[in-house]
């Protein structure tokens, strides 16, 4: 049996990753390969308690260092016990955000060290990184609008220049690794929707 294929969804708050999520899954079963869809933080029951504690609204200010290592326990939990075991019996994988949500978010956004993240990455999943990562981009102002009027987590409650920031960073590892492809999301969702299935059957016509 052929290893599956593990394929990201990226992008900043109400981007659209949840809802395009289901066009990638029936992209997949219908190139004929069982899959298994899941997300990040969370994915597993102790993944999903982490995300639990990262995402609620709390008083106490959350340190930046041990909100990238609560990102990671969760990570090594669901990369282990999840992503790894589905791979190999040659199952695809799709999840909602994975580490380049890390490097967004707790590096562009939050300023934390590169090297640790990296260093992190590689204890928690070493030799595995996404096939594809479907990055969708769009102005953190209009994405806001399509959630403005939805209950915000913790982060979903930072500023602008925030998500400028985690913006920036992901196009600049757009820029950096060939396993992304950079889609404008700023427009229709059939449009927008289009284009994912579009790169998913590229992946397809590459796959045994
Ligand atoms: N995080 C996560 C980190 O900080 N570090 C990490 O390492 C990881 C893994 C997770 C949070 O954790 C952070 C990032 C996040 O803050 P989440 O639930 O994955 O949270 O992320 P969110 O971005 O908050 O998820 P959302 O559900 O808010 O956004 P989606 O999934 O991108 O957007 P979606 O699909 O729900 O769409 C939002 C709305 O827009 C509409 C949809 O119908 C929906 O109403 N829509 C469109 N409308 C018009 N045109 C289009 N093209 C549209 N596409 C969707």
């Amino acid at each position: 049996m052929p290893r599956g294929r593990f394929i990201t969804l990226e992008g900043t708050e109400g981007v659209g990753k949840s809802t395009n999520l289901a066009t990638v899954v029936r992209a997949v079963e219908d190139g004929g390969y069982p899959v298994v869809s899941t997300r990040e933080p969370g994915g597993t029951p102790l993944a999903e308690e982490i995300r639990g504690l990262l995402l609620g609204v709390r008083e106490e200010a959350v340190d930046a260092t041990a909100e990238l290592l609560l990102m990671f326990a969760a990570r090594a939990q669901h990369v282990a016990t999840v992503i790894e075991p589905a791979l190999a019996r040659g199952d695809w994988v799709v999840c909602d955000r994975f580490t380049d949500a890390t490097y967004a978010y707790q590096g562009g956004g939050r300023g934390e060290d590169v090297q640790a993240i990296a260093a992190l990455e590689a204890l928690a999943h070493p030799g595995l990184q996404p096939d594809l990562t479907i990055y969708l981009d769009i102005d953190p102002r209009q994405a806001a609008l399509r959630i403005e009027g939805r209950e915000h987590d913790r982060i979903e409650r930072e500023a602008l220049d925030f998500f400028d920031r985690v913006r920036r960073t992901y196009l600049e590892r757009a820029a950096q690794y060939a396993r992304f492809r950079t889609i404008d999301a700023g427009r229709s969702l059939d449009a927008v929707t289009a284009d994912v299935q579009r790169v998913v059957e590229e992946l397809l016509a590459r796959s045994p």
